[in-house]
């Protein structure tokens, strides 16, 4: 089932515009039109992901939480906004949520440029997002297409997942080992990760490269563990502001930073360039172990 405010890509639409994938089971899954944000993702009623209780949901700003979209741009952008234009335009319900003789529901998600998107990125493309919910898991499948005839172009792509966590401090990342890192936290410095399990005491913005397809964080919402397996996606972004960056930010509560980890699949060290009339794609399942 989803309401929508009406079709369009344009900024100003309806911020109350959902999608929501029911597995049954109180296993949902909650998409906001805007940015195509999955805000809420529900298992057996246990929430996996974390929102922001100072979110915007204007239709305008980014939403603080759940999993933002970022395209074409990882991080600070001339041309737009931070994180590019895909997490802050309204998407087009591809295909409404249908269940699929698996039993579970199936949702697709698009974009392709416009006005607006032209006006910052001078490209034509097609981006598709389709995604699975299955009784304990998120699948992700990302198609990003050079629709036009004679222009090559490049982007980076990152899921900005918020997962929710009773406390940061006993969460391990398991799968960066011996991973270069650059660390945005000491002017992006690059360093080499020692530890087999890595956890966050402070304030952490890194990006892990050339990162193995798996990583388990541990103590995620009922002291269950989290496990992330990536495809065609090189890098692992680790993310959480801690005390003095919390009060920074608007959008996001002082004391909620204990309650939240960012670990971000992407493709963000490198560029991906797309050749006119190719294709690239990328997917992440999410599982709750
Ligand atoms: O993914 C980590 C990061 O790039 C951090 O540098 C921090 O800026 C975070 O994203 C949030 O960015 P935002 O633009 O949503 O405030």
């Amino acid at each position: 089932m989803y309401s929508s405010g009406g079709g369009g890509n344009n900024m100003a639409a309806a911020p109350t515009s959902v999608v929501v994938l029911d597995r049954g089971n109180n296993t949902t899954c909650t998409i906001n039109l805007h940015g195509a944000t999955v805000v809420s993702w529900r298992v057996n009623n246990q929430e996996q992901l974390f929102v922001s209780k100072q979110a915007v949901f204007d239709g305008k700003k980014a939403i603080r939480g759940g999993i933002p979209f970022v395209f074409p741009q990882f991080g600070s952008w001339n041309y737009g906004p931070q994180h590019g234009f895909a997490r802050i335009i309204r998407w087009h319900v591809e295909k409404a949520p249908e269940r699929l003789p698996s039993g579970d529901i199936e949702a697709m998600f698009c974009i392709v440029d416009n006005e607006v998107t032209r006006s910052m990125w001078n490209f034509p493309f097609r981006l598709s997002y389709r995604l699975i919910l299955r009784e304990k898991e998120l699948h992700f499948n990302i198609g990003v297409y050079n629709v036009g005839k004679d222009v090559t172009f490049s982007f980076n792509l990152l899921l900005h997942t918020y997962f929710k966590v009773p406390d940061v401090r006993r969460c391990q990342i398991t799968g960066l080992q011996g991973c270069t890192f650059v660390d945005k936290t000491r002017d992006g410095a690059i360093y080499q990760e020692v530890r087999d399990v890595v956890t966050v005491n402070e304030y952490t913005d890194r990006v892990y490269q050339n990162t193995p397809q798996e990583h388990i964080i541990t103590n995620v919402v009922s002291n269950r563990k989290m496990r992330i397996q990536k495809y065609n996606f090189p890098d692992t972004v680790v993310w959480n502001p801690w005390v003095e960056k919390a009060r920074e930010i608007q959008d996001f509560g002082d004391d909620e930073y204990p309650n939240m980890i960012c670990v971000e699949a992407g493709h963000v060290s490198a560029p991906v360039i797309l050749l006119p009339g190719n294709a690239f794609e990328a997917s992440e399942i999410l599982q709750v172990m």
